[in-house]
């Protein structure tokens, strides 16, 4: 791969400004900050604002200018895992808020500390907001990208010129829907995760959640908060294994529905007024030619990529983030270091083949993970680790979060209904987070200013 030292000026297209793109953007900053020279930088972001998938649309479906909503959020989240676990190594979360805050913190709260880095790093000039790309396709005489955008309220269309792409579109807005014999006659609701905005509309319903990982253990929890009157919850590999309360019920793979009656791989049977599907979600980048699409599973060492971010068949496009996630900001941060350096000539690829074992190398170690949360979070953490040693990024104590995973997984384990309520100590700081003062299951206020700034006069009493 040609480096940035070369005469003609570079230019570089992140596509997405949540998360993996604004890591993209401060890691460019960054380097700038300490006199490097950096490319151009053009980042498109088809929504009105950014943060990517932490913004809360009540939307489903199409946004108002006929664009499928991205977003696979909901308006009662809270964080699923330990902010000390996701926070930036180079914002820490008492920076942002000016002081300590509880460890599992609601939507809004995460979207704030999110923007609020970028904001300061001063990169927002960067980003055209409202502007989705449309296609991409590459010169292999040129070596360039020409990337088609559209202004999603005036509908109007350009092609620029680049160098490098960098995919950060995410991969939970396409959802993975599978059909269940029976479907088209239920009685009930039937919705994908990507679709549920609020368990208030499922108090004194009978709800059945399909799926194991995130989105149904969630969903399951905040339908339970909210008042549901059952939970029934259906795996299809194994089940979630938590101590749900009294009115949850674990059951086998759906096999048919029956009116208002669905039927288990074990022939027990539930009534159910709706049915979530929390199957996931499918890669997904029809703006990109054929040939530049990422294929691959939800899974940690995803298919075509060396080091997980670079398009082994085209090394001057990108992905950051398409992971399955145990760590997230500061695992995007750490490609996001990575693929700048790529870009600014700092480290160099090697030859394809060398790229072809390496990958095999990885594939192995992956597919030989032995099938425990730990193994998959130490693998991961491996990962990012050996991105930070690359690059200049702040490293920090890897093992300390690997820790903080295992304890937050130990507090879900012992009660599935009260992690959120311990608290963990940041690994940037030292310092152990406040505990909120409401239980999360009693907590029905989200915003920012009930979770943040309730705590602060508690915290400013003491
Ligand atoms: P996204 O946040 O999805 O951002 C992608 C951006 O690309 C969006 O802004 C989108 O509008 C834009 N985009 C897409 N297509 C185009 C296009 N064609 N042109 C221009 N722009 C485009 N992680 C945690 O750490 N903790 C959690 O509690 C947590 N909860 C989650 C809950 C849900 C419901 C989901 C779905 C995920 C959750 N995650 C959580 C994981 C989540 O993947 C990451 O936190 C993070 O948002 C991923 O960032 P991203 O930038 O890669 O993708
Ligand atoms: P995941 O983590 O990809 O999990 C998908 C789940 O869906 C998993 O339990 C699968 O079961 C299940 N699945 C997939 N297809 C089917 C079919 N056909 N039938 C039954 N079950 C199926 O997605 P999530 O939405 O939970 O999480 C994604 C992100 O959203 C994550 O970052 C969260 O923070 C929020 P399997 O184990 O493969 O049998």
């Amino acid at each position: 791969m040609s480096s940035f030292n070369t005469n003609k000026p570079v230019r570089v297209c992140v596509i997405g400004a949540g998360p993996s793109g604004t890591s993209v953007l401060r890691a460019f900053k960054s380097a700038e900050a300490k006199g490097a020279a950096i490319p151009e930088i053009v980042c498109y972001e088809k929504q009105d604002v950014w943060g990517g998938l932490w913004n809360y649309s009540w939307r489903t479906g199409l946004s108002m200018n006929g664009e499928p909503v991205h977003n696979s959020m909901y308006r009662h989240l809270w964080s699923n895992g330990p902010k000390e676990c996701l926070e930036f190594a180079d914002y820490s979360f008492e920076e942002h808020f000016g002081c300590a805050i509880p460890s599992f913190p609601p939507r809004e709260v995460l979207h704030d500390y999110i923007t609020g880095r970028v904001e300061k790093a001063g990169v927002k000039h960067w980003v055209q907001l409202n502007t989705a790309v449309r296609n991409t396709t590459y010169n292999e005489q040129t070596k360039q990208f020409t990337v088609t955008i559209q202004n999603t309220k005036t509908e109007q269309e350009t092609s620029s010129v680049f160098d490098y792409v960098v995919c950060c579109t995410g991969h939970f807005s396409t959802p993975n829907v599978p059909e269940f014999p029976g479907m088209h006659g239920f009685k009930g609701t039937i919705m994908h995760a990507h679709d549920f905005r609020s368990a208030e509309e499922f108090k004194g319903k009978n709800v059945l959640v399909i799926g194991t990982s995130y989105s149904a253990e969630d969903i399951a929890s905040q339908c339970y908060k909210y008042g549901a009157k059952s939970l029934t919850c259906s795996w299809r590999t194994a089940p979630m294994g938590f101590h749900w309360p009294q009115n949850f019920k674990t059951v086998p793979l759906l096999t048919r529905i029956e009116g208002s009656r669905c039927v288990f791989k074990d022939n027990t049977s539930a009534d159910i007024d709706a049915i979530i599907l929390c199957t996931g979600y499918k890669h997904h980048f029809p703006f990109l030619s054929e040939p530049l699409r990422l294929q691959t599973a939800n899974r940690l060492w995803c298919d075509s990529l060396h080091e997980g971010v670079v398009m082994m068949t085209n090394p001057r496009l990108m992905y950051i983030g398409m992971q399955d996630q145990w760590l997230t900001f500061n695992m995007f941060d750490a490609q996001a270091w990575y693929a700048r350096d790529l870009i600014l000539g700092r480290l160099s690829l090697p030859n394809q083949r060398t790229m072809a074992s390496e990958f095999r190398k990885w594939r192995a170690a992956e597919e030989a993970i032995e099938p425990t949360d730990e193994a998959n979070i130490r693998f991961q953490c491996g990962y990012t680790q050996r991105l930070i040693d690359m690059t200049d990024y702040p490293n920090f104590n890897m093992e300390g979060v690997v820790q903080t995973f295992l304890e937050w997984e130990h507090n879900k384990h012992v009660d599935i209904m009260t992690f959120r309520d311990q608290p963990h100590r940041s690994i940037m700081t030292g310092t152990l987070s406040p505990v909120h003062p409401t239980p999360w299951l009693k907590a029905t206020d989200d915003s920012i200013e009930g979770y943040v700034g309730k705590w602060k006069r508690n915290h400013n009493k003491l």
